[in-house]
């Protein structure tokens, strides 16, 4: 597929960087991100686009990594003995996800398309900000699929590193699986752990912002600030969401042992150091 066929350039003409829709396009969701934390882009992907990465993903489900942890919303799997058993730091929650990694879908895969096509960059670097974003270039990294079953989640956390993330809604669950954000958790100055206590012991559930994700529409959200969840998966069909990373400098590849978590021990072998 072509990135045209990939990517509906009808209603975000990328390709065309003097339309003026487009630059009215960016301008919107640059104003969305900074007042929400998030953007959506519905409709992003063309159905056929999406029923091929279904199917993609459907195929090599078999060779996903049970991602299974317990961690606190720092991503670690540790607490902090020296600190109270309540605070943030401590309190662990159940994650589970089945990983997809890159070296496991196809060359051709429209995911793959999407994410190397100039015209994407250049157009999710203007959304946030960045004068420019390169491909990750780790072996397992740059786009992955994330599959959730009946039972799975993915409990509150912050993200780390990234100033952004982006992810790509594919199929959606009969029923849970929905994606939470509250904005502004904690700011880089301001761990707000108090704040941060109250949404992760559920005092504080009228903040967060269920975000609607329809299949094919595109989501871009500062998650390093900002706590967020995918709530428990309560029926089938699987969730299946692809997540893409952008990087602010070129040549960025993952720590192995960091990947080994995430995609199973084969991330550390086949890593050349
Ligand atoms: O699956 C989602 O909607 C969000 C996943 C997520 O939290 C992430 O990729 O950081
Ligand atoms: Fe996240």
């Amino acid at each position: 597929m072509r990135p045209e066929d990939v990517i509906n350039v009808e209603s975000y003409p990328i390709a065309d960087p003097d339309s003026p829709a487009l630059a009215r396009l960016i301008a919107q969701l640059s104003k969305d991100l900074a007042d929400n934390q998030y953007c959506s882009l519905s409709g992003f992907i063309r159905p056929q686009a999406l029923e091929r990465a279904v199917a993609d993903a459907r195929a090599a489900r078999s060779q996903a990594h049970d991602n299974n942890a317990r961690r606190n919303c720092y991503l670690h799997r540790e607490g902090d003995p020296a600190l109270p058993a309540d605070h943030p730091r401590n309190i662990m929650n159940d994650t589970s996800t089945r990983m997809i990694a890159y070296d496991l879908l196809p060359q051709d895969s429209p995911l793959k398309t999407l994410y190397h096509w100039d015209a994407t960059r250049q157009f999710i670097a203007a959304i946030v900000g960045e004068d420019e974003l390169y491909d990750n270039a780790d072996p397992f990294q740059p786009v992955n699929v994330l599959c959730a079953e009946k039972g799975d989640q993915s409990a509150w956390h912050f993200d780390s590193g990234n100033a952004f993330t982006m992810t790509l809604m594919l199929q959606v669950p009969g029923a849970g699986g929905e994606f939470e954000l509250v904005p502004n958790t904690r700011s880089d100055t301001d761990e707000n752990y108090d704040y941060v206590h109250d949404v992760l012991t559920g005092k504080r559930i009228d903040d967060a912002v269920g975000v609607a994700r329809e299949p094919g529409s595109l989501c871009i959200f500062r998650g390093c600030n900002s706590l967020h969840r995918v709530t428990r998966v309560e029926s089938d069909p699987m969730r299946i969401m692809a997540v893409f990373v952008y990087e602010r400098q070129p040549g960025v590849i993952g720590d192995p042992r960091v990947n080994a978590n995430i995609y199973g021990p084969r991330a550390c072998g086949q890593l050349r150091l």
